[in-house]
């Protein structure tokens, strides 16, 4: 039996906390009331896998395998991992290393393995065509052609992404270079450089992850009560320097974090998804969605313990009859703690933050020879007509309005037979991504990084000046990015583009380009 006592608790910690004021309640302990007992599970950090020097290469064993973890003690969850039961290790090279990816595939179905924010020849970068049959091996010869960055890996097998991934097809990938070594920057890894994977997931009372059990879960993605950090239920770490640099991944399926300190401490953001910023910038909240990493520097100086959490968002989302409004009221509108820190009682020092981190040429829309209009579109019902597709609405039983349960761009659902754009090898253009619904979708781009030129019209803010390879898009709203395809001519193999609420993806709102 699952232990439901847990369950609650888990949430009901995150009620209290935010019920404070975002402040987390310090526990006193009858001995010493300013010592904090720690409660929940410490968190553990994935191995980290550095590649097996053979002559001009570093290999990597990557084994895709079917396991069973214990998220709550005493209660085995059957998942999927990567060189263990759930997720995979945390895969380490530099700018320039010549990297092998031995990956085999035991989980019993086909998958693949696609290397999120990397840049890399199409057919070595485990989208939907790399499939890896049960009992294969697949193995790309990749060379690091980019800056430090925080990247990620995970499934990215056709229809079947959202499933694979949920069940624990994922893992963090670090890229070093020059830059990043030369500065003072936290970087002792699982000391004060701390992968913070977060994700959540819904439960079955047999303790089986339940995936896409309900109507809501088609329209608004898989979404769970359970939040977990690195595979981690109700997580805490104990900081052992006065600042800890978090690389925080949003690998959920489909949910938004609206990340902050519960006593609304400031934190540095040094880093995006490609790579380090020009220079810090001072946040106290930041939005991260599926897909998206970013790198921050948290300060623990004060010896106090402090929770990551989840905040609250009030919805302004006309409050009308049908299932898109009541999705999107409370869509998240629920508060909860994602990760607490409990400072060890003597900190070693770290060094300041550095004012200048790397330098970062700004592109201009003019330097583009081409602009690309995507369209993304939730299928609606019989009642909405207009370009949004046959296969939706009443017939397939989801009623009208946006929540189809289908999803489009530019009017098609991704077919594995069809190319949808064509790039020319050299060219830089302007993607301008619209998106028609009312749900916010977070678009990718595979091949390589792009720059943000504006939102609206209106110019990122400045953590979003950096490389980005995966960038919300709000309901209505057109964001345009300007990206260059360099290096991989292939007539053969597509890259993708598509929305990264993985279940809007396994459901059509992704498209194939060509570079030729
Ligand atoms: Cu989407």
């Amino acid at each position: 039996m699952l232990k439901r006592r847990k369950f609650l608790k888990a949430l009901g910690l995150g009620a209290a906390a935010l019920a404070a004021g975002l402040r987390w309640p310090v526990k006193a302990s009858a001995q010493t009331a300013a010592i904090p007992v720690p409660e929940g599970n410490r968190l553990t950090i994935p191995p980290l896998l550095e590649g097996m020097e053979d002559g001009p290469e570093k290999r990597f064993e990557l084994n895709l395998q079917q396991g069973e973890t214990e998220f709550f003690s005493g209660v085995k969850t059957p998942t999927l991992g990567i060189n263990g039961s759930f997720l995979g290790p945390t895969l380490r090279c530099s700018r320039d290393d010549l990297i092998r990816l031995q990956v085999n595939n035991q989980i019993g179905e086909p998958s693949t393995l696609h290397w999120h924010g990397l840049h890399v020849p199409a057919r070595s970068d485990g989208g939907p065509h790399q499939t890896i049959e049960h009992g294969a091996r697949w193995e790309p010869l990749i060379r690091i052609m980019q800056p430090a960055a925080t990247l990620w890996y995970h499934s990215h097998m056709m229809h079947k992404t959202g499933e694979q991934v949920y069940k624990g097809l994922a893992g963090m990938l670090i890229l070093d270079d020059d830059v990043s070594r030369s500065l003072p920057l936290p970087s002792e890894y699982g000391v004060d450089d701390i992968p913070v994977i977060i994700q959540d997931r819904r439960f079955n009372k047999d303790g089986t992850l339940a995936y896409m059990t309900i109507y809501d879960d088609m329209v608004q993605g898989m979404q769970g009560d359970i939040k977990m950090v690195n595979g981690v239920v109700d997580p805490y770490f104990v900081p052992t320097t006065t600042k800890v640099r978090l690389r925080i991944l949003n690998a959920a399926n489909s949910r938004k974090y609206m990340l902050a300190f519960s006593d609304h401490r400031p934190f540095q953001v040094i880093a995006s998804d490609g790579g380090l910023l020009t220079a810090p910038v001072t946040m106290d909240m930041l939005m991260l969605a599926s897909g998206e990493r970013v790198e921050i520097i948290a300060d623990f100086s004060d010896g106090q313990p402090v929770t990551l959490v989840n905040v609250p968002m009030v919805s302004n989302y006309q409050d009308s009859p049908g299932a898109m409004s009541r999705i999107m009221r409370a869509m998240g509108s629920e508060g909860f703690d994602i990760l607490r820190f409990y400072p060890a009682a003597e900190l070693r020092p770290s060094q300041a933050v550095p004012e200048a981190l790397t330098t970062i040429r700004r592109r201009s829309a003019d330097e583009a020879v081409k602009t690309r209009t995507f369209r993304l579109q939730m299928g609606t019902g019989s009642r909405g007509g207009g370009d949004r597709g046959p296969t939706t609405g009443y017939r397939n039983g989801f009623g009208g309005g946006h929540g189809g349960g289908d999803y489009f761009i530019n009017g098609r659902q991704m077919t594995m037979d069809f190319i949808n754009e064509r790039v020319t090898l050299g060219d830089t253009e302007i993607w301008e991504v619209f998106n028609s619904s009312p749900m916010p979708h977070p678009f990718h781009i595979h091949s390589g990084q792009f720059q943000i030129l504006d939102r609206d019209g209106v110019a990122p803010p400045p953590h979003e000046l950096g490389f980005k390879d995966t960038v919300l898009v709000k309901g209505r709203e057109t964001v345009r990015v300007i990206i260059s395809f360099t290096d991989f001519s292939d007539a053969e193999h597509p890259y993708m583009y598509h929305c990264h609420m993985l279940e809007h993806e396994d459901r059509g709102m992704m498209g194939q380009f060509l570079v030729i």
